[in-house]
């Protein structure tokens, strides 16, 4: 029988069967500092509220894991896409000129940027590793603006409290993070790997880098980001549909 990965539950439309016990202690914890993530209710409900609230409570100040140069990996694994469709095709074929990303939801001003918009804004690179739930992991140089510097171009309002991300180029996914993830400085939207443009295999035009994080957070082909002060209206309500399938939707390393 072929290994099931998340990769085939969430994109293969499997339903996962489990059970996990109550841990009340974290879930008094999490509810004192206000750190209950959306995927709280399901069966692995308590767990995920134990890592996010630990995750926070320990991390918060701590900046993410920063590379050398020498340790950058020959060759980088880029792990298997789907098929990218007709439209996407059709934008590669004339150097992404025609692609375009959407900023919109709870911010003053909606925004829809070109490639050389992006280029023009702070630009900030830096050497942090993808690792993938399966175990495997790759160290790259990833270059790109701040997705805070977008967001704060569109103005985002004091309401918002997480960030919805969608790649649909390629297959239709989503992803979603709070708003201290969205506004910390390593959370970077890349154009640029290993000092060349971000190749298609590894997500190019446009990949948000999520490094503290699970590589399933760092979603390739993004097209459309929106803030949101309600994560509920999205999807199941769990953030992403990672929960749907037992995987945490705060994936912190
Ligand atoms: N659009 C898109 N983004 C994606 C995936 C995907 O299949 N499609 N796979 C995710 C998973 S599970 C991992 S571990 C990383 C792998 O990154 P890599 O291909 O650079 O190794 O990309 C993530 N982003
Ligand atoms: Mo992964």
């Amino acid at each position: 029988m072929n290994k099931i990965t998340r990769r085939k539950l969430i994109y293969g439309g499997a339903a996962v069967a489990a059970g996990v016990g109550g841990l009340a202690v974290a879930d008094r914890l999490a509810k004192r500092y206000g750190l209950i993530p959306p995927d709280d209710g399901g069966v692995y409900g308590p767990g995920e509220t134990l890592t996010y609230a630990c995750q926070r409570l320990l991390t918060v100040h701590k900046p993410v894991r920063e590379f050398p140069r020498s340790m950058i990996s020959k060759d980088p694994f880029a792990n298997a896409i789907a098929k990218p469709s007709a439209e996407f095709k059709q934008l590669e074929a004339y150097g992404f000129r025609d692609w375009r990303l959407v900023v919109d939801g709870t911010v003053a001003h909606p925004l829809v940027l070109s490639l050389a918009d992006l280029k023009a804004m702070p630009a900030r690179s830096q050497i942090t590793e993808v690792a993938c739930e399966e175990g495997w992991s790759y160290i790259a140089e990833w270059i790109g603006t701040p997705l805070s510097s977008v967001l704060r171009e569109a103005g985002v309002l004091p309401q918002t409290r997480y960030v919805v991300y969608y790649a649909s180029l390629e297959k239709q996914a989503w992803e979603s993070m709070d708003i201290g993830d969205a506004m910390d400085p390593s959370t970077l939207l890349t154009m640029g790997m290993n000092d060349g443009d971000l190749p298609v295999p590894f997500g190019g035009p446009l990949r948000l880098r999520v490094p503290r994080q699970l590589g399933y957070k760092s979603l390739k082909f993004i097209t459309h980001i929106t803030a949101t002060d309600d994560i509920k209206k999205f999807g199941k309500g769990l953030g992403s549909v990672d929960p749907e399938y037992g995987y945490a939707w705060y994936a912190g390393i």
